[in-house]
């Protein structure tokens, strides 16, 4: 490691949906955080980290920002003043598509104090490259202190400008984290987050925003890991819908999720699953804090 060797945290903020959680998967190169259609998918601040020999940049993904309704809002909203508070640069992202005040609320509820990179995502979106250029100009009138680039975190344009922006602003330090590890968190977590993914894809309404995952087993064998995990959700009327007509849908559920949970641990997985209901769960701080919502 040389002395120039630099290190820092880089957090990466915006609206539900805008595309943080693809962009950090891009920035890695590896599909680490669940993404999904849905608004709020994100519940938690995770940190990605990418050590290369010049530098380790500790990113973190957060939360999309909204106003909190229920305790589970609250503690995910926590998570991002968290990281506002300790972030060395924030990574702003913006759906291109979007009109520019609903930049500006998140940017009033944010107050970052540190340099910011406005990353206009979704650029794929719009096919007139002029076009393009006419919103970049709008909102580098509007934020004149920051570097705006437009970027499409699902086709990776621009994703290679980013690094280089991020490193002008980084202190110089030695790494905070041994150069193996990708995440702060365990291979549990990420299992339980591949197996809600599914519950964000198989239902619609309310479902994904009442259930909850937990993995109660992880038992490393030779040839295959056998997890065992309950989904939570809050009525008796949601468990109905989540097993389905002759259990069809959880078996489905299963399915989907034994294989995206295989092609993450590159071995083959035996998955059982159970429905529970724990009324109220997402006001609950007991259930909260089982749950991983600390
Ligand atoms: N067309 C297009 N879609 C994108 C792009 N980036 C992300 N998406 C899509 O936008 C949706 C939301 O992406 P996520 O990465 O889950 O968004 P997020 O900001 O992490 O959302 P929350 O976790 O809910 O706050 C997904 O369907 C993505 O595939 C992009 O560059 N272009
Ligand atoms: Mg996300």
């Amino acid at each position: 490691m040389t002395e120039h060797y630099k290190s820092g945290f880089v957090n990466i903020f915006g609206a539900p949906n805008a595309g943080k959680s693809t962009l950090l998967n891009a920035l890695l190169g590896e599909n680490l955080v669940i993404t999904s259609h849905k608004v709020q998918t994100t519940r938690h601040r995770i940190l990605g980290i990418l050590t290369e020999p010049e530098y380790q940049i500790i990113f973190s993904d957060t939360p999309g920002i909204i106003d909190p309704q229920y305790n589970l809002h609250k503690k995910m909203m926590q998570q991002v003043k968290n990281a506002v508070e300790d972030a060395d640069v924030a990574i702003l992202v913006h759906d291109i598509t979007l009109p520019v005040e609903e930049l500006e609320t998140i940017v009033n509820k944010l107050e970052l104090k540190v340099p910011c990179i406005l990353l206009l995502n979704k650029a794929d979106l719009i096919k007139d490259k002029n076009s393009i250029q006419k919103i970049k100009e709008t909102y580098k009138e509007k934020f004149k202190n920051w570097q705006v680039i437009e970027v499409s975190a699902k086709s990776k344009k621009n994703i290679d400008k980013i690094i280089p922006l991020v490193l002008v602003h980084l202190p110089l330090s030695p790494p905070y984290y041994p150069d193996e590890g990708i995440s702060d968190r365990p291979v549990k977590f990420f299992v339980g987050e591949l197996i809600r993914q599914q519950v964000f894809e198989l239902f619609h309404e309310e479902i994904p925003y009442h259930a909850a995952v937990l993995v109660q087993s992880f038992e490393e064998k030779t040839t295959l890991d056998v997890i065992k995990a309950d989904i939570i959700v809050s009525r008796e009327t949601q468990k109905i819908i989540i097993i389905g007509k002759n259990g069809s849908m959880i078996k489905q559920l299963g399915i989907n999720a034994r294989k995206a949970i295989e092609e993450f641990l590159q071995k083959k997985v035996h998955l059982e699953l159970f429905v529970k209901v724990r009324p109220k769960w997402r006001d609950n701080e007991n259930y909260l804090k089982e749950y991983g919502y600390h």
